[in-house]
């Protein structure tokens, strides 16, 4: 199979590895590239992606996907929560969208327990830690072989 997947970082994900490894683990953004990476050329896909902590950069990351790439997988982080924009954005892209939280945001603040994006997802997967990132992509992986 032939096909891209692009992966979305949002805010403060860049600090992956030093920021409270207790909840989001020790494991850099480059290991979790590094992951999604092996994972989809099991399957014959190929990845790009793109971390930013401005929500702008973000949406026009989502915009450009569009005949682009074959699906995402985006932790939008604390955007989730509050971003409409990116929610628009990916509906507006119409491609199969996995959100990933590395964290169980269902057994934290109250806050996190709402996100924008997840009515958009085709799956939701969250507190699997890095592990989160594979099961996305095997799942995306899934989707397009039909
Ligand atoms: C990452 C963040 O930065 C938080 O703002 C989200 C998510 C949870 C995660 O678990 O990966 O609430």
């Amino acid at each position: 199979m032939n096909g891209r997947l692009l992966i979305v970082h949002g805010p403060n994900l860049n600090l992956l590895g030093t920021r409270e490894p207790e909840i989001y683990g020790s494991d850099t953004l480059e290991d979790v590239n590094e992951l999604c990476r092996s994972t989809a050329a099991r399957y014959g896909l190929e990845i790009e992606t793109v971390q930013s902590n401005h929500e702008g950069v973000l949406v026009d990351a989502i915009q450009a996907a569009r005949g682009a790439v074959d699906g995402i997988v985006i932790n939008p982080a604390a955007y989730t929560h509050t971003s409409v924009a990116i929610a628009d954005a990916l509906a507006a892209v119409d491609l199969p969208v996995v959100e990933v939280h590395l964290s169980n945001v269902h057994a934290r603040e109250e806050f996190r327990k709402h996100s924008y994006v997840s009515p958009l997802a085709s799956a939701v997967i969250a507190g699997a830690g890095i592990t989160g990132y594979r099961f996305a992509v095997e799942h995306l992986a899934a989707q397009l072989r039909g």
